[in-house]
């Protein structure tokens, strides 16, 4: 359900109000049968109907379902590819994506090429929507591409790893386009544990109070790092924004069909100059929170369990064989095709210089800084600690 506010231009089609006044509501563990969660296809994969969102899916055909289908499967191998990848000491880090592919990808295709995208670090399944190379990501985890690619030739920025900032970016880019009379969208995207970041409050007054073209995608997966959504709200993290004047949505984050028809919704909102809208995408981050995380310290195997019954890609999978729209010899092409982009990549990565380890300390003032200088000093000493080990 949407919540209006009250401040916030209505928008054009009505929402209804659910008060939860007096009630001291945490957020809930299980999508399914939840009322406030938006949802076009079942786990079971069967559709449901949705007056609100309907309109926004409705044209979609069996290509296009089909395309939603491999851009979420070619993203889990190449994540996947990945993981592999820092494992074999070829990448510095990995922050994975498994199970978040249909808000990602839901969201993704819902944005037009002249909207612009400020990511987080995990946003992969965007970037592929956005047709950034999947190398440029790896060899922004390998630390040799500065950042990894120009972020206006996709419009879609630099990944952000300071938690929450980039919706302050993206806040003051929609203010910009606004200004300049353009007609396109921008979408940040970010973490429940962000949404309690001064930053995130910060961009959601400014975007409210000047009425700024952008769509706040958080991605709820239940977990920051190793803190649960618990600690982060007491209410469904969609309420926030009634608070802020602007309207909040919760999509089953594992359902690609709601996840784009609802961003769809936000962005058009958007667009026509209705303001901001907050998106919770209700999903589960299936695997640890990066590479250096180990989730069985804080969390047990049953959780996980319930939520891969839930997995978006079988989900579709579910649907397209019901509905006739695909065949084995879809599913067949698939699989090589992935496995061929596995390949692709791990060649790509392979082909890479390995990083400069004293590049980090560059550029980071035009002059020079003491600092840097004994930063710099204790590090050489440190990369000198091992040459006995080598030599051994
Ligand atoms: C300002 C800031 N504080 C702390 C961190 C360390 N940190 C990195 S990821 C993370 C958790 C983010 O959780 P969430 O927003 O839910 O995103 P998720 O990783 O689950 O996608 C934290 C605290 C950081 N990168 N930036
Ligand atoms: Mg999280």
């Amino acid at each position: 359900m949407t919540v209006e506010s009250t401040a916030a231009p209505k928008p054009r089609r009505s929402a209804g109000t659910k008060s939860t006044a007096g009630k001291r509501t945490t957020a809930k563990k299980s999508p399914g049968t939840d009322p406030e969660l938006v949802q076009l296809l079942t786990p079971e994969g069967k559709r449901v109907k949705n007056a609100e969102y309907d309109n926004y899916v409705a044209g979609i055909t069996p290509d296009e379902l089909r395309g939603l289908y491999r851009d979420m499967v070619l993203t889990r191998r190449f994540d996947a590819e990945a993981t592999s990848l820092q494992r074999q000491g070829e990448l510095g880090l990995w922050a994975s994506l498994l199970g978040q592919e249909a808000a990602q990808i839901g969201s993704g295709r819902a944005t037009r090429e002249d909207d612009y995208v400020f990511p987080t670090y995990r946003e992969h399944g965007v970037a592929w929507c956005r047709g950034v190379d999947p190398a440029n990501l790896l060899g922004m985890f390998r630390g040799v591409n500065n950042g990894g690619w120009d972020p206006n030739s996709n419009n879609f920025q630099l990944y952000t790893i300071v938690i929450g900032s980039q919706t302050l970016h993206a806040t003051g880019y929609a203010m910009g386009i606004a200004k300049d009379g353009a007609d396109s969208a921008v979408i940040a995207y970010f973490g429940d544990g962000a949404s309690s970041q001064g930053d995130v409050a910060e961009s959601f007054t400014f975007s409210a109070v000047y009425n700024a073209p952008v769509v706040f995608f958080c991605q709820n997966n239940q977990w920051a790092i190793s803190e649960p959504t618990e600690k982060q709200t007491r209410v469904p993290l969609y309420q926030r924004a009634q608070g802020f004047g602007f309207p909040g949505v919760r999509v089953d984050g594992n359902d690609v069909l709601a996840c784009l028809a609802v961003t769809k919704w936000a962005l058009e909102r958007a667009r026509s100059g209705e303001g901001p809208t907050l998106v919770e995408a209700y999903t589960y981050r299936m695997g640890a929170h990066t590479t250096s995380d180990d989730p069985t310290r804080y969390r047990g195997d049953e959780e996980r369990l319930a939520w891969e019954a839930k997995d978006p890609i079988l989900r579709l999978r579910r649907y397209l064989e019901a509905s006739n729209h695909a065949d084995e010899g879809f599913f067949a092409e698939l699989e090589s095709e992935s496995e061929a982009l596995g390949k692709r990549v791990r060649e790509a990565v392979r082909a890479m210089p390995d990083p400069d380890h004293f590049a980090i300390f560059e550029n980071v003032y035009a002059d020079g800084h003491a600092l840097v200088d004994e930063e710099r000093a204790q590090f050489a000493a440190y990369q000198a600690s091992f040459a006995d080990v080598e030599g051994a």
